[in-house]
């Protein structure tokens, strides 16, 4: 076991970070305390700043056992190795939330694009093309699915690595004011009433930087 004492978690702006939100929001849900390590994204010292601590030059990094590890999924998959609650514990639910997460990953680069995280805006999009429809239909038959074999309250039952990944998608569906029938909208309420997640949209709300949506890369 690590000693949380030792953790430390490098992040960018808690309003557009959607990568740091997944593990910073997977150890507050683990109970494990960790230092935070916040750098203000795109501006001229922020790569030098990053690249401190992670060689890939992005955020999120987290410091444990003595070595920086880097990547949103890394993180989360070295945690599980030291907290395997992390992941589900049923093997065939275990796989379904690694497929989604992978999904997540690698993937909705229109949702990224056209609906990045920020917090703070609470303003619906004027226009939807079809590739962002498709993404946004393709997330909601994801929570449809898990939902209807869990019975919930979180993707798998118990909040997993699947809400950490799926976790910037609630914001972003909330910022962006998407409409969900039931049981989705109680997904999201689920989400977006844990304490750890209204701290880090307090914290969002308390910054001051504003970057562009052209400028986010999310
Ligand atoms: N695949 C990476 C992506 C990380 C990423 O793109 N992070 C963005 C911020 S949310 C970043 O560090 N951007 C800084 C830059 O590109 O200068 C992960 O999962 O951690």
């Amino acid at each position: 076991m690590t000693s949380s004492a030792e953790l430390c978690l490098l992040i960018g702006n808690k309003n557009y970070s959607s990568w740091s939100l997944r593990p910073w929001l997977l150890l507050k849900q683990l109970g494990l305390p960790f230092q935070e390590k916040r750098v203000s994204l795109y501006q001229t010292e922020t790569r030098e700043q990053i690249m401190r601590h992670s060689p890939s030059g992005k955020v999120p990094a987290l410091y444990l056992d003595g070595q920086w590890v880097w990547d949103s999924l890394a993180i989360c998959e070295t945690l599980a190795e030291r907290y395997p609650q992390a992941w589900p514990q049923d093997a065939k639910a275990r796989a379904q939330a690694r497929a989604i997460v992978a999904e997540m990953h690698s993937g909705f680069f229109e949702l990224r694009n056209q609906m990045p995280m920020n917090c703070r805006r609470r303003q619906a999009l004027s226009y939807c093309n079809e590739f962002l429809l498709e993404d946004m239909r393709r997330i909601q038959q994801i929570w449809q699915d898990c939902l209807e074999q869990s019975a919930g309250p979180f993707l798998f039952g118990d909040f997993s690595i699947a809400d950490a990944f799926y976790a910037p998608v609630v914001l972003r569906f909330y910022s962006y004011e998407v409409e969900l029938d039931q049981p989705l909208r109680g997904y999201m309420d689920t989400i977006l009433s844990l304490p750890a997640l209204q701290e880090w949209m307090a914290a969002a709300q308390a910054e001051t930087e504003v970057i562009s949506a052209a400028e986010v890369q999310d």
